[in-house]
């Protein structure tokens, strides 16, 4: 059986089963890349809820896991060299799981570097861009009601993201060829959160990505998406 007890994590938030992989997340955007991985993977995996409403995810046991006290964050017991690992940051979870299983991520060079030039694209621009723009369009609405300067430029990134995604899907149906991969896991939960989470379709336009809107649906049908959107449960 592994031992975990070298992570201060699991005093907060024990593990059941040791031996299975631990997340520590919420159904957010970026949470449900890992829970959705792990669903398409099969991997069998405990999931702990971080809950925000009590800022647990600054926490000290969760700092000492993720020292940037965001989700999501896992531990795996049984990591390179069989010893176990803790992985922060979701790009870096979902190569270290999609190399664990040699599945979501293709193995030959260029395509790889194909897959991991898309999931950069969403950890650097989309993921940030859009949360930016739902910051202001949904929660510090009040803040900017006489600027709409910092709304309009993130709204405007995110619609110029959207077009780059939907003239790549114009071609092909995932985002790096033929194969669902890592970088469709990574950015379509954010594209489908403009619609249900910030409630934006109509600000954003989305009808004007009807390739982007297509290939969301495609994603989110998948039965490992239906699964991995709701991990962690909330109460
Ligand atoms: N680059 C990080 C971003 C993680 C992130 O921003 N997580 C958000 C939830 S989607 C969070 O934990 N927010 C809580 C906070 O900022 O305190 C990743 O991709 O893992």
């Amino acid at each position: 059986m592994a031992d975990l007890s070298s992570f201060p994590i699991t005093k907060k938030w024990p593990a059941k089963d040791p031996s299975v992989i631990q997340l520590y997340s919420l159904p957010t955007p970026n949470g449900v890349k890992v829970s959705i991985a792990l669903e398409e993977l099969g991997l069998p995996y405990e999931a702990h809820l971080v809950s925000f409403g009590t800022n647990e995810q600054k926490s000290p046991e969760f700092v000492s896991l993720n020292p940037n006290g965001r989700i999501p964050a896992i531990i795996d017991p049984n990591g390179p060299d069989g010893k176990p690992i803790g992985v922060f940051e979701s790009g870096a979870i979902l190569i270290y799981l999609a190399e664990k299983t040699g599945k979501l991520l293709p193995r030959d060079a260029a395509g790889r570097y194909s897959v991991l030039q898309w999931l950069m694209f969403q950890m650097g621009g989309v993921g940030p861009m859009f949360g930016q723009f739902g910051h202001f369009y949904k929660y510090a609405a009040d803040k900017v009601a006489n600027n709409p300067y910092p709304m309009e430029r993130y709204r405007d990134e995110a619609r110029r993201l959207l077009g780059v995604l939907e003239g790549e899907l114009a071609t092909r149906p995932w985002m790096a060829g033929d194969e669902y991969t890592i970088a469709d896991i990574a950015t379509f939960p954010w594209v489908r959160g403009l619609k249900v989470g910030y409630e934006a379709a109509d600000v954003i336009g989305l009808e004007n990505y009807p390739k982007v809107m297509e290939w969301v649906a495609r994603a989110e049908n998948r039965p490992a998406s239906q699964k991995g959107l709701n991990v962690p449960a909330r109460p």
